[in-house]
């Protein structure tokens, strides 16, 4: 009888806990009457008892099996214990979008070992889409294979662009200057993770935000590796504490989107 793999019960977990927490999240975005919306560092980075009721869902479920795991939450931070797992929950990633009514967000669960990638899982429940990627087995999304757009350029292709109030306006206003002279083209809809899920599943050529946080993109980032697609080392520059720069590309946009970042000054 062979012991079960630790890896793949968290991920079988974690798809099943992204779903039960989407469906909690899809009742409050069917009802924004009941919303108590708050602002957090700035008017634009809000947060509602949505978020943090959704997050406590997710944490319920992986203490319920697997207590000894840590846990990095985007509304209630991150615990201390000491474990090879930590996982890296945003509970409504796409929160502005979700209180203006937009459906335009979803729920990530990373998982991950030291700094080392796992899991990644995106639920998007407006559009019933479960994206799923395990280190070494491939993405998919609702059990269908994933793969990021091969051919796609910077010039012919669209790309997601965050942006967000962490950084100076000139760091965005500088590479879109860039991008549009290249004969490129971005669109921005406040989801970091569903924008980086839309790179892994060939909508997007490539996602670039200058400062953001691992909660935000670390599934994303596991699903774009595991769909065939190049992605920065969030990792190299503490990311997993201070947040830092995703970058995540098809093959034919890296080189050309690393060149327009380096000349905005980022
Ligand atoms: C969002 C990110 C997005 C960023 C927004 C915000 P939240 O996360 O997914 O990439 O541009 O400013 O941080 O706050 O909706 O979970």
């Amino acid at each position: 009888m062979t012991s079960p793999d630790p890896a793949a019960e968290r991920f079988a977990l974690a798809q099943t806990i992204a779903e039960s927490a989407g469906k909690l999240a899809l009742d409050y975005f069917r009802h924004p009457e009941r919303l108590r919306i708050e602002a957090k560092v700035n008017a634009q980075d809000m947060v509602s008892q949505a978020d943090r009721e959704v997050e406590e869902l997710i944490r319920a479920g992986i203490a319920d099996r697997f207590p000894e795991d840590r846990i990095i939450g985007e509304e209630f931070g991150f615990d201390r214990k000491q474990s090879d797992y930590t996982w890296v929950i945003d509970p409504i990633d796409g929160t502005s979008p979700f209180v203006n009514g937009i459906p335009a967000w979803c729920v990530s669960i990373a998982l991950i070992s030291g700094e080392r990638h796992v899991a990644g899982v995106i639920f998007a429940p407006c559009t019933g889409e479960l994206y799923a990627a395990r280190a070494g087995h491939g993405a998919t999304m609702n059990g269908r294979a994933l793969s990021v757009a091969k051919d796609a350029t910077l010039a012919d292709g669209l790309m997601g662009l965050g942006a967000n109030h962490r950084v100076p306006a000139r760091a965005v206003s500088e590479f879109v200057r860039l991008l549009l002279e290249h004969g490129g083209m971005f669109t921005r809809n406040g989801s970091g993770a569903l924008m980086l899920a839309y790179v892994a599943a060939g909508r997007l050529a490539a996602y670039y935000e200058p400062h953001i946080n691992a909660w935000d993109c670390l599934a994303g980032l596991c699903l774009v590796r595991e769909a065939g697609g190049w992605t920065n080392d969030f990792f190299a520059e503490s990311g997993l504490e201070k947040g830092g720069r995703v970058i995540a590309a098809a093959q034919k946009a890296k080189e050309p989107l690393l060149k327009l970042i380096e000349a905005s000054g980022a």
